[in-house]
């Protein structure tokens, strides 16, 4: 039979058309009725069939029995990770049981807001997410501009003139904090209507190759560009913030600091000559309708908040910020900022800090630069027990040896996961949960992130195999056997809590926040396809959250943050390090994972070092050829690609691969194993300010090993 269902490996959430007979599926194709996915479909999609029928899919609760993991029974399982979270969190204190989300996580509605209500219950600092290993600086930014780190600009592609893209590569990420499913179209259609797209990245990408014109750039400078591109507006006196100006405090500021970054002052820093500069600056003033968007490239790096906070600084003074072809807010079905303030998530920066190294909480949750120390260094407050949800921390997290080491060092670890992978290989108990097309889904985070303003809700169409509980079921269950585990009051909270939630189901909270959302929906309004819902609207300054309900476009910590910058100008190249390596991602592959499945992952390999040719030749690698890549943290060994799309002295591999450890269950992705970027990531060095990792832009050496042919 035919049914409706929604992809959730990405954030376009393309809608599909799925063939299937209850227990399996037929075909996937996209759903052509879908009126903002219009029937597009990447190769991953194909990836949910596989998920469901992986032969090494957890389908039963597991608990460790004399080191192996064997099966057990849901109320087994669920029970002792109560009563060792209790015991652990009574001997030790709270904080003594640490917490990751993982990026799937944003994926499932119920999923994300399980987690939120098992944060509660669990009340421990030391929560931790994906989210500072990819959009954190973003989020700072956006945090202390809007009030809201829910509230993000997404550009307005329909209707651009003038689109200047900066560390993002959607060709191949199919679009990230910028829904926009299908987007090889969009931008085709973008461009086919005179409208202009510049990359700037310090690699020719995929993108890049669609473009009108792509800038390479240095890594980890961005935010030198920025302020030289508002310097050279401000010069030229080509602010022109319109509207915006009757709600924006710290215009003049913000001149002032950019006007300390004149082109020429930047243009080394970044590799750009200052005229190339100037001429971007003009052009994106000038254009009618203009938006800056910047996206991981911008974030993982040294000045991450800062980069952030300068393009939506840019997108202000040009007056491009909530206008039709700029930078938009759109009107989500469910309002996340509204809900994120309701539960006290809308932000909040440094109101505590983590135990070692003193690093800043952002919106509750600590930087994973500090999990490994904060698992591994003994005293009070330690992390003794830990729950990982659909994360890979072992392989996703820089200084990846050290992560592992200290999730086998826990006394206690339980993982939420579909998958023995490199992480829940460690655990004392794994809860599997199902996924895809065996659950109901609602994109919540997507669809405040879309391009245009839509909403889709798909049920349930395959049994799962198994014995499988749902994320959202796995922890509201958990958080009830806490509650009782704890006794005392803990019983009484424990009973209300199950009574609720034998009744209130995740599509039930999910009808009652489309009710009170911007368009004042009900389910049954969203139909088997999905609805549209309009394109862009303007939004401010009724959105805005900051205390004054003003744009704050000179916040004093991102303002102090520029004497670093200041600082860094002066320093010189790297003798002993002299390479810079990025990151990348291919469009078969997701993250740590997805690498279980065979037609995703069979042909050449993917897991190379991209080399510039002048650099090959000087170490001395042709492709095929192996390279030793070092860094402060370690040393791993690779297969190098000889390509011009990198600026020379740039480095590029790609990040989640390292598979076939022992004791992991993913036979395939064993046989693909590849090594990990981040064995030589470092946890020790952050974004200062947010505390975001670097896994940009990193200081590396190059040796050529056997074998090698001369070049
Ligand atoms: N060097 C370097 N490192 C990086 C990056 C980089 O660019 N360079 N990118 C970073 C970014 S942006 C991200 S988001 C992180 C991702 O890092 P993580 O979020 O830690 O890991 P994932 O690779 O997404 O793996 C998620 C795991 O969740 C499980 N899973 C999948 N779906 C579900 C589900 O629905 N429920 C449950 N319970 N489990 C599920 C799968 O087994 C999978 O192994 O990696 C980061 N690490
Ligand atoms: N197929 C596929 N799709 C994915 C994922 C995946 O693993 N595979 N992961 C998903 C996730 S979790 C995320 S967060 C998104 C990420 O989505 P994107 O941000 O669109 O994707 P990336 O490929 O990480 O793009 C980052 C770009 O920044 C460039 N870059 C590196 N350093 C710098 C720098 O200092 N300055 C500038 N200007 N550019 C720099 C890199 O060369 C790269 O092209 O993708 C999502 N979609
Ligand atoms: S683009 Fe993303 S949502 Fe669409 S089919 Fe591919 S993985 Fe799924
Ligand atoms: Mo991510």
């Amino acid at each position: 039979m035919l049914g409706y269902a929604t992809c959730s490996l990405c954030e376009a959430s393309c809608g599909l058309e799925v063939e299937h007979d209850g227990q399996n599926v037929e075909s996937i194709r996209g759903d052509s009725h879908d009126p903002f996915s219009r029937g597009h479909l990447c190769p991953k999609a194909l990836g949910l069939k596989d998920i469901h029928e992986d032969p090494n899919r957890v389908l039963y609760p597991m608990k460790r029995v004399d080191g192996r993991l064997v099966r057990t029974t849901w109320e087994d399982a669920l029970s002792l990770v109560a009563r060792r979270f209790a015991e652990i969190q009574r001997r030790h204190g709270k904080d003594a049981i640490g917490m990751y989300g993982g990026n799937p996580l944003g994926h499932s509605y119920a999923g994300t807001l399980g987690f939120v209500l098992f944060h509660a219950v669990v009340g421990s600092k030391n929560r931790y997410s994906a989210t500072s290993v990819d959009a954190l600086p973003r989020l700072f930014a956006t945090y202390h501009l809007y009030g809201n780190q829910a509230l993000l600009p997404v550009p307005d592609l329909a209707r651009t003139d003038y689109l200047l893209m900066l560390g993002a590569n959607p060709m191949v990420s199919n679009g990230s904090i910028m829904t926009a499913p299908g987007i090889k179209q969009r931008i085709r259609e973008l461009r086919g209507r005179g409208a202009k797209l510049v990359v700037v990245d310090p690699r020719r990408t995929e993108t890049a190759a669609e473009a009108d014109e792509h800038v390479f750039i240095r890594p980890g400078s961005d935010a030198f560009f920025l302020l030289g591109m508002l310097s050279a507006i401000f010069e030229a006196g080509l602010e022109k913030p319109g509207r915006l100006a009757e709600f924006t405090d710290g215009l003049a500021e913000l001149r002032s600091v950019a006007r300390r970054f004149p082109p020429e002052r930047v243009a080394a820093a970044c590799g750009i000559p200052a005229e190339k500069i100037r001429q971007l600056a003009a052009d994106f003033a000038s254009a009618e309708r203009a938006a800056c968007y910047g996206r991981l490239g911008t974030s993982t790096q040294r000045f991450g908040a800062l980069a952030s906070w300068l393009f939506e600084a840019l997108n202000v003074v040009t007056g491009n910020l909530d206008r039709e072809g700029g930078m938009m807010f759109n009107t989500p079905a469910v309002d996340l900022a509204s809900l994120a303030a309701m539960i006290g998530l809308k932000g909040s920066y440094a109101k505590f800090r983590s135990r070692v190294r003193k690093l800043p909480e952002f919106a509750q949750e600590l930087p994973v630069a500090a999990f490994a120390e904060e698992m591994d260094t003994p005293g009070e407050g330690q992390i003794r027990g830990l729950i990982t949800v659909a994360g890979n921390p072992a392989l996703s997290l820089p200084n990846g040896p050290r992560v592992d080491q200290a999730l086998e060092s826990l006394d206690f670890m339980v993982s939420v996961d579909i998958y023995i992978n490199e992480t829940s290989r460690h655990a004392d108990v794994i809860l599997p949960t199902t996924f895809g097309l065996e659950r109901d889904d609602y994109p919540l985070l997507a669809s405040s992130m879309g391009v245009r303003n839509y909403a889709r809700y798909a049920s349930a169409l395959l049994t799962p195999k198994g014995d499988l509980k749902s994320d959202w079921d796995v922890l509201t269950g958990l958080s009830a056997q806490i509650l009782e585990a704890r006794g005392g009051a803990g019983s009484v909270a424990a009973k209300v809590m199950r009574g609720l939630f034998s009744v209130l189901k995740p599509k039930h909270v999910l009808g009652l926040l489309l009710r009170l959302g911007h368009h004042k929906l009900k389910l049954e309004d969203l139909g088997e396809h999905g609805i549209d819902l309009g394109p862009l609207e303007q939004r401010l300054p009724r959105a805005l959250q900051t205390p004054n309900k003003r744009i704050d476009l000179a916040p004093t910590a991102l303002v102090a943050d520029v004497a670093r910058l200041d600082r860094e100008l002066a320093e010189r190249v790297n003798t002993e390090r002299p390479y810079s390596l990025i990151g990348r991602r291919n469009l078969r592959s997701n993250n740590s994972w997805m690498h279980n499945s065979e037609r995703l992952v069979k042909g050449r390999e993917r897991c190379t070092l991209l080399v510039h040719p002048v650099d090959a030749a000087q170490i001395g690698v042709v492709s095929g050829g192996k390279a030793r890549i070092s860094s402060r943290v370690g040393s791993i060994e690779v297969q190098v690609e000889v390509s011009d799309e990198l600026m020379p002295g740039v480095v590029s591999l790609p990040h989640g691969y390292g598979h076939g450890r022992k004791g992991a269950r993913l036979d395939v992705a064993a046989r693909y194993a590849g090594v990990s970027i981040n064995e030589i990531t470092d946890d020790q060095v952050i974004d200062e300010l947010a505390g975001t990792s670097h896994l940009n832009g990193i200081p590396v050496s190059l040796e050529a090993i056997a074998p090698t042919k001369s070049a």
